[in-house]
């Protein structure tokens, strides 16, 4: 009896041990896929389809404002969350500030430049110098490859006045 009882809690552990290792190899798998599919994504420049409902907005300052220099530009999102660049995580991206309303095509990658600016560990605030005069400024939020969402997820195009 005492020997069934031994038999059972053996095959019991060996069992388990299995079944470990078959959620260890299924993980493995799924990580390749899903890097296989990133780095097809990349290369292919597939728009990630955005997450519904989603808004993105500047917080200030507001459209007619007049500022000075350094200008504390806050960003608004809802219905996403923010993920530093390279980071894929579902409903995610990062912010992108347009100044001067630079030329970017929304399909692909972002360039960066003095106008467009990435935020890619997450940041959801600047501090922007600017030299007096007029000027515009826009959000786009982009996906963890700075591709811009499908459709594209930006905010209003404001004008300030920096004194
Ligand atoms: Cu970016």
């Amino acid at each position: 009896m005492k020997h069934t009882i031994k038999l059972i809690a053996i095959s019991t552990l060996l069992l388990s041990a299995t079944a470990v290792q078959a959620d260890w190899k299924s993980d493995l798998k799924d990580a390749a896929i899903q890097k296989g599919n990133n780095t097809a994504a990349e290369k292919l420049g597939l728009a990630t389809t955005a997450p519904a409902g989603a808004k993105v907005y500047i917080i200030s300052p507001k459209n007619g404002d007049t500022v000075s220099s350094p200008v504390t530009v806050q960003f608004g999102l809802s219905g996403a969350g923010v993920a530093p660049a390279g980071t894929q995580v579902e409903n995610t991206g990062h912010h992108h500030l347009l100044i001067d309303d630079p030329a970017v095509d929304l399909t692909k990658a972002l360039p960066a430049s003095d106008q467009v600016v990435h935020f890619g560990k997450g940041q959801t605030e600047t501090s922007l110098k600017l030299k007096p005069g007029k000027h515009t400024l826009q959000l786009i939020f982009a996906d963890w490859k700075h591709q811009p969402f499908n459709p594209s997820l930006g905010s209003d195009k404001i004008t300030i006045t920096v004194k």
